[in-house]
């Protein structure tokens, strides 16, 4: 049965490929929207890819959310073919209205309407394969060339999966599938290794300091923290992790399993790029930097072999980014999270922490700087507004705890809007009303633990 309902979306994708195929024979200048994280960046890639090695013409554009007043602009634009990707198909009722061909490759909750003729619609759950972890974004993109010939593609299918957390209890479902394509493109090599960010790359203290998946308590986020960890070592912390002797990586790996096992696992890297975006996970880390700094085409431009300078411009990117994440960790060590009986927040107002906020609560509850026991609410201020990023463990949702239902609860009381997932959600509501909402959202988490 999973086996037939793979095989209908893979079917549904070759149809949309022959689309593409066409209007690239037919010279369209092909119109690309698509999601502006590295999901997207790498979806909009596979896609670009494929019309750039087959001779053809596209136009990018990358935006953090599809909105019905968009799709009316696209209207007065006069291209032959549409394609969304990682994003589109909640929006579907919108897009059926577009003159022209559509083709939507996109892994979020389709709403009920059913594409109209010239639009092909790819998505896993409309074929009850599982979107938020057996299929990303870029994964659906995939799916669309995969039949033209583009198994070395997969790659960037990869990056987009490590991008949305798919990787997390390995590559299961249709991702499985990308996987062996990437393996036989002869591209791809898996090994096992220490899972420390810019390892080729970064300074050892500076590595292990910015690794974030997994976090490693006193070290993630914390250069004196690494320093000192790699002095009572006996290693020197101002080395690259290569410039190492045998010896002295085995006696880092051992110390840092010690810390979390983790740390050692299955790396996926392309031996032949460059050192910067060799393991896949830092190329998708580096995207994610270019996605929240808005340099999404600087993100395109590396998927589309541009290395030296483009490179160095989205490394740079990447340590800003990472060094604020550094100095939100320092702010949490320094000032904690202000605890109720059955949750705990941070707030800020800082223009820079405010872009990070969920980032810092996520990993937070993973390297002890906040409770592990209770949930945090990360919040930012907007105007008038606040930001929620509410973030949980898995423990705790095992205990009954669903964020995105008491995010959306509690917000629609205050005339906001909230949900997501058990374990991670959003909110948005007027700030007057900010201790109000956290005193019910410490009921609600309050009741969902006694159930
Ligand atoms: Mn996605």
């Amino acid at each position: 049965m999973t086996q037939n309902k793979q095989h209908s979306l893979l079917n549904r994708a070759n149809e949309a490929g022959r689309v593409l195929k066409k209007h690239i024979k037919n010279g369209d200048n092909i119109r690309i929207i698509s999601h502006n994280d590295a999901d997207g960046i790498s979806a909009a890639a596979i896609i670009a890819n494929t019309i750039k090695e087959e001779g053809g013409n596209f136009h990018v554009t990358m935006i953090p959310r599809l909105k019905k007043e968009t799709i009316e602009k696209l209207h007065n634009e006069k291209y032959n073919l549409f394609i969304f990707t990682d994003m589109g198909s909640a929006c579907i009722n919108h897009i059926n209205k577009l003159k022209a061909d559509v083709i939507i490759a996109d892994h979020h909750q389709p709403n009920d309407t059913e594409a109209s003729e010239n639009v092909v619609h790819v998505n896993p759950h409309l074929f009850e394969v599982d979107g938020s972890r057996e299929l990303s974004g870029s994964g659906a993109s995939y799916l669309v060339v995969r039949e033209l010939d583009k198994n070395h593609l997969s790659i960037f299918a990869l990056i987009g999966a490590f991008g949305d957390m798919q990787h997390l209890n390995g590559f299961t479902g249709v991702n499985e599938l990308i996987l062996n394509d990437a393996v036989e493109s002869g591209k791809l090599e898996i090994h096992e290794d220490l899972k420390i960010t810019s390892k080729n790359q970064e300074p050892l203290y500076k590595a292990i300091a910015y690794t974030l998946d997994p976090g490693l308590p006193d070290l993630t986020g914390s250069f004196e923290g690494s320093m000192a960890f790699l002095e009572k070592l006996g290693i020197s912390y101002g080395i690259k992790f290569a410039d190492l002797s045998g010896e002295e990586q085995d006696v880092l790996k051992d110390a840092l399993i010690d810390v979390n096992p983790k740390i050692f696992g299955q790396v996926f890297s392309t031996p032949k790029d460059s050192p910067a975006l060799r393991d896949l996970e830092d190329f998708s880390s580096i995207l994610d930097s270019c996605g929240k700094s808005k340099k999404y085409g600087l993100g395109l431009s590396l998927c589309l072999g541009e290395r030296d300078k483009a490179l160095e411009t989205a490394i740079e990117i990447q340590n800003k980014y990472r060094n604020n994440l550094v100095k939100g960790f320092e702010w949490i060590r320094k000032e904690g999270a202000v605890e109720l009986d059955h949750i705990q927040y941070i707030y800020s107002e800082d223009p820079v922490l405010k872009t990070i906020i969920g980032t810092l609560a996520g990993v937070g509850l993973f390297i002890n700087i906040l409770n592990s026991e209770k949930p945090v609410i990360g919040i930012s201020r907007f105007h008038k507004d606040i930001k929620i990023s509410g973030r949980t463990t898995r423990e705790l949702v095992n205990k009954g705890v669903d964020l995105g239902k008491a995010l959306h609860d509690a917000s629609v009381n205050f005339h906001g809007q909230g949900g997501g997932h058990n374990i991670a959600a959003g909110a948005m509501i007027p700030h007057k009303n900010k201790d109000e909402f956290l005193h019910l959202v410490n009921d609600i988490v309050a009741s969902q633990l006694e159930k």
